[in-house]
This record gives structure tokens, sequence and C-alpha cells, in this order.
């Protein structure tokens, strides 16, 4: 398991997966399940963001029980939505991503993405939804909502895992962590309709494998997949901009 910085990511260089989600959720923290280490990506603690710069680390991928052709997964890491670590919120990490990914790839196939979310936020829906006072039937998405169906649908089918975590955490609370991830299963239904999938992380080595297997078990996707066709644009920080604001369009 290495940090690599400098080299551009090529097709040769691994499947390449997106991690991404709410400040805290565990993000890195899944990276390390995987490395068998504790300290491959840094954590935070349970106060601060942690995750300041998008970053990657690569990891033999899990063989199913088929066994196969081992591989390497470029696993991205980046900071948390609502976060707040570089200001400008979720749009700013959006553009960050962008610009990483265009910087640092050549070629390399998508994966897809893996979304992060910790069961411990009490009323988390609200990361997701509105509901008016004065209209309780009326549901309005957040930006954070609309980017993620953006994701789903530019990716297909079972390309976007979202992944509630803290699963452990429930003994603490003193209450069934699997209402508030049916609960999520609700909320997030207009994500699963354009194709993204549920699943639960209760932090070991065994589920975080089944969750990248089920995805490196599919074809892999041109990066081009979720960042568009290529832009006129010259600048890469306006393409950034337009990609996320792409994202919030529903198509
Ligand atoms: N109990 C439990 N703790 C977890 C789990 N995932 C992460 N943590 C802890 O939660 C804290 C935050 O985890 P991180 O992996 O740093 O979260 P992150 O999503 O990378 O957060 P940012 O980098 O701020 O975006 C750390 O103390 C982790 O050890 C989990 O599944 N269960
Ligand atoms: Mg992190």
């Amino acid at each position: 398991m290495t940090a690599e910085t400098k080299k551009k990511l090529t097709k040769d260089s691994g499947i390449l997966i997106l991690l991404v989600g709410l400040t805290g959720a565990g993000k890195s923290h899944f990276i390390n399940v995987l490395a068998g280490t504790q300290n491959t990506a840094p954590e935070g603690d349970s106060l601060t963001p942690k995750t300041g710069e998008v970053g990657h680390y690569v990891v033999e991928a899990p063989l199913g029980s088929g066994g196969g052709t081992p591989q390497k997964l470029i696993l991205v890491d980046t900071p948390g939505f609502d976060g707040e670590t570089s200001g400008g919120g979720d749009a700013a990490v959006l553009v960050n991503i962008f610009k990483w990914l265009t910087e640092h790839c050549d070629g390399i196939r998508l994966g897809g993405i893996i979304y992060f979310h910790p069961l411990t936020h009490d009323r988390g829906a609200v990361h997701y939804i509105k509901i008016k006072e004065a209209n309780p039937g009326e549901v309005h998405e957040t930006s954070l909502m609309r980017y993620l169906r953006g994701f789903a649908t530019r990716l297909g089918q079972n390309r976007l895992m979202l992944v509630t975590t803290k699963w452990e955490s429930a003994t603490q609370w003193k209450e069934d962590f699997t209402k508030r991830h049916d609960r999520m299963s609700e909320v997030w239904k207009p994500l699963v309709d354009a194709g993204a999938t549920i699943w639960r992380f209760p932090d070991n080595l065994g589920s975080a494998e089944l969750i990248i297997q089920n995805l490196v078990k599919q074809e892999t996707l041109p990066l081009s997949r979720i960042q568009g066709p290529p832009s006129q644009e010259s600048s890469t920080h306006k393409r950034a901009v337009d990609w996320s604001c792409g994202l919030l369009v529903n198509k």
C-alpha cells in the first residue's frame, strides 16, 4: 500500500474508485480497513474535519470467492461534504475533485463511487431533503442530494454505492440503527431509482471487501462518464465549476 502523488494514473495503474461523503462519515477509515492498517489514510477525531485535500491510495483488490487475477485499486480519498475545510461548501469539494481527476488521471478506468453516511447523525435525512413545515407533503432535495443524483445518472446501474457507517455505535445510542438505515433508504429512493445501491459497513474487512467486489466485478467505465465530454473551456477551474453545476441538472 502506497500513497502516490506524481505519476499520472493510466489504465495500467488500476481501477479508480472515488470515495465521497459527509465529513467524519469514515471515508479515510474505510481505506485503512481495506489496507489493514490504522494510519495509511489519516483519520480525524470526532470534532473536526480531517482530509483537506484529494489524494489517492493503492490497495490490492480483494479477490472474490472465485479467485481471479489480482488487480490494483486506486482509492481516491476526498474532503468531506459539509466540512467547510476549503470554504465554499460542497461545490468547492466537487471542484477540487474535478481538478484532481483532471490533473492526475490519464486514461485510468473508473470502477464507481462510494458515498458514506454515518448513522450517528441524528436527523440524518436533513442532508438530503427539506420538508417545509407549512406543507409537509412537499419534499425538496438539497444540493447534496442533487449532486448525488447527477453521479448516479451519469454512472448508470450499480456504480454509486450508498454506504451507511458507524453501526456499532448503536449499542451506545441504545437505538436500533436498522430503523435509521431503513429511513435513509426511503430518503435515498430517488438515487436508487437512478441506479444507486445501498450497503451497510459494520466496520469490518469482510463488509468492505463485499462492497468493493460488487463494484469491481462489473465492467469498468471511462472517467469521462462522470467528467462529461471534453469542454472548449481552457481554464480547469471554469471547467470544474461548469461540471459541478452540471451535476445539479436533473437528466
Ligand atoms: N465506530 C466507528 N467509527 C468510525 C467508523 N468509520 C470511521 N470511524 C471513526 O470516525 C472518525 C472519523 O472518520 P474518518 O475516516 O476520519 O472520516 P472521514 O469521512 O474521512 O472524514 P473527513 O476526512 O473529515 O471528511 C474517526 O475517529 C474514525 O476512526 C465506523 O464505521 N465505526
Ligand atoms: Mg478523511
